[in-house]
Order: structure tokens, then sequence, then C-alpha cells
């Protein structure tokens, strides 16, 4: 039997409960792509780093290097947590491009030349760091005609890599369009849509690869219902809020997470948050914060009600006055300041088991 031509696994009909199964031989889409596409609803299967490696080397051993290029594709959402430094060794050797995909949920005002810039700095000290950069969306013709440009230029087999949910098959989708083909792979908001390597053939000369996105074990979305990843993975650009804060103030990202802030002076800072704007913020103190989330049941809340939470700690002091800082948190979004005195900031992530990625940065825009 052939392959699904959403999701790319091999196509069967014994096994409902496995992946690949049609109900007839002849149904192009596997039983789960047709779910997801008609009824919005995802049957998971992940895939990690290691897995994705391995299928990756047995594909392209017989292939000469020279003839292999890779589309490494991350996204501008959550720059940290959509890298796979596993991968980024794997394909150093090759030529890479690394596309910054989803521009478009930025601030209409940023620069595309200083994320351009931001992105240079990010990879110099990574095994990636002589790679192209492209930035990218999906939803803009110039920037496919461009991609797809980029594309036609050498006559290599492109691989396109990355993390679940980056945009891997929406990008792919949007070069079928532009070269006037039918956009056929499913894309969808969930993790792990695309289950295999999917040959495509853009022209005679052209030859790309979807693969399946590794999994995003290290996003907020772990610890969400599926029905609310829509929060995590969203198509409106950002929202920004300023929040003047004082010492033992804190801000919930809605009833998912909360970030308290200390210092000693009763100094007020200012903090600008970007975030999902369907992902309400409300400012409270320190001391009622677990009182706010246990009362909160009506927000959006993990699924499973926690009471143990994993603290991350920043902490600033004389030698970072007057710096300016970000931090992020995988699937939650950034939020930037400008340190006025020595302090302190504790993002509160009520899981005892996932490992939501937080890091601290320099203000992206
Ligand atoms: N805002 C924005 N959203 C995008 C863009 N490209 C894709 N998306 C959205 O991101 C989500 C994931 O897209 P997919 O194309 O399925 O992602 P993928 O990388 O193929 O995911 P896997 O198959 O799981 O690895 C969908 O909800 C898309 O609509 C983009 O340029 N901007
Ligand atoms: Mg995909």
């Amino acid at each position: 039997m052939s392959k699904c031509i959403g999701c790319g696994i091999l196509k069967q009909n014994s096994d409902q409960n496995k992946p690949g199964y049609v109900i007839k031989p002849e149904n192009e889409y596997c039983l789960r792509c047709f779910k997801i596409k008609n009824y919005n609803e995802l049957i998971n299967q992940e895939i990690n780093a290691e897995q994705f490696i391995l299928k990756l080397k047995t594909l392209i051993q017989n292939e000469r290097p020279k003839d292999i290029e890779f589309f490494y594709i991350i996204d501008i959402f959550d720059l940290e947590g959509s890298r796979v430094k596993e991968i980024e060794a794997a394909i150093k050797k090759y030529p890479v491009t690394i596309v910054v995909n989803k521009i478009d949920l930025l601030p209409k005002a940023v620069k595309l030349a200083k994320i351009r810039r931001y992105i240079t700095d990010l990879f110099a000290k990574s095994d990636l760091f002589d790679a192209n950069i492209i930035l990218n969306t999906s939803f803009k013709n110039n920037f496919t005609n461009s991609l797809l440009n980029k594309i036609k230029k050498t006559k290599t087999k492109k691989y396109f890599i990355g993390s679940s949910n980056v945009g891997k098959s929406s990008i792919i989708n949007s070069l079928l369009k532009a070269n006037n083909l039918i956009p056929q792979i499913v894309e969808s908001k969930y993790f792990n849509t695309t289950l295999d390597f999917i040959q495509i053939k853009l022209s005679s000369d052209d030859i790309i690869f979807d693969t399946p996105g590794i999994a995003r074990s290290n996003s907020t979305a772990n610890l969400l219902n599926k029905e609310d990843w829509k929060y995590i993975y969203f198509n409106k650009e950002v929202a920004q809020n300023t929040f003047q804060l004082k010492p033992g103030n804190t801000i919930f990202y809605a009833g998912i997470a909360w970030v308290d802030f200390e210092w000693i002076e009763e100094e007020i800072n200012s903090f600008h948050f970007f975030n999902n704007k369907e992902v309400k913020l409300h400012r409270t103190n320190i001391k009622n914060a677990f009182d706010y989330y246990n009362r909160n049941k009506e927000n959006i809340v993990p699924y499973n009600f926690n009471t143990k939470f994993i603290k991350r700690e920043f902490i600033f002091n004389e030698k970072d006055i007057n710096k300016e800082f970000e931090i992020s948190i995988s699937g939650l979004g950034w939020f930037n300041f400008k340190v006025k005195n020595s302090m302190k900031i504790t993002i509160n992530i009520p899981t005892d088991n996932v490992e939501v990625e937080t890091t601290l940065r320099k203000p992206l825009v």
C-alpha cells in the first residue's frame, strides 16, 4: 500500500489502533489525517530527536553530502523552546538554512533587520554558526516567493526539519501553492501532525521533504488539555502590555503559570509583556498567588491541578543595574525590563514533571 498524502505514513488496513490505518486501501488520507482535517481531532504519535536522527541517517546514507541541504525551521514565538540542539549537531556538516518562521506574530513596528541580527548572535556560538538565516511567514506570498527562489537556485534534495508545530508543513504547502500545485499536506495546531518523511516534487528538478516534527517536551503546552493548545499556538500578532510593578507583585498568565517580582526598595519598575492576547494577564500579590491559582478554575488552567511547582529563580544584582533583560517561557511568550535595583524574579510553573524551558536573554524587540 502507498503512503498517506497528509502525513507521509505507510498506509495499512489491518489495525485501527496503529498509525496509517485506512478504511479502504484507495483512501488517499489515513484515518488520523482525515480526523485532523475534518474534525480537528488528534491521535498522538510522538517522535524524539534520537528516533528522528536515526531515521534521517538511514534515509540519507546513500546520498553524497553535497546533494543534500537542510532547512531548519524554528518558531519566533518560542525561539529557545523550538530549537533542537541534537539536530543542530547532526546537520552541521551540510549546508543549512535557518528559517525563522511565524514572524507575522511580532509587533508590526519591529525591524526585521534587528531580528536577523538577533538570530545571527543567537547562533554565533552554536553548531550552526555559519548557516544562512531567513525570516519567514507562511501567510505572506512575498516571503514564500523569496523562499521558493532560493530553493530553485540549487539542485540539492532539501529537507525541512525542526520541532513539531513550527510550521514545516505550512511552509511547504505555501511553496506548493506558489508553484501552482495543490497544497496537500495536513497541517494543524497540534503537535506531531506529520508522521513520516514526505517527498514532494516542486518541479522535476526540485525535490523537498517534509518531515515529522520533534516532540516539544519543554513547552507549557504539555501542561494543558489539547483543546487549550490554541492558547499556546495562535495566529494573531502578539499583544504588548506594560505593567508598573511594585515589589511583591505577581503576574498570572491566565491560570497557567505566574511570575513573582521581588526587590528591596519600594520603587516601581516597568515590565513589558509579549504574549497571546487570549491569555489574559492578571496582577496580584505574591502572598495571594496560590489562593488566586486555587480559585481561578474558570480561567485556562493546567489539566492536572497541581500543588507542586517548578520554580525558576532569576537573580539580578549590582552589576546588572541599568541593563536590559528578557525572560521567555516556552509557549507563553516573554517579558523584558531594565534592572533598577537588585531583584529576584521567580517563575512558578504548576507541575512536578514537565520541564518547561525558561530562558534569560537580551530583549528581542
Ligand atoms: N502565525 C503563524 N502561524 C503559522 C505559520 N506557519 C504555520 N503556522 C501555524 O502553526 C501551526 C503548525 O503548523 P504545521 O505546518 O502543521 O507545523 P509542522 O511544523 O508541520 O508540525 P508537525 O507536523 O507536527 O511537525 C498551524 O496552526 C499553522 O497554522 C506562520 O508563518 N505564522
Ligand atoms: Mg507537519
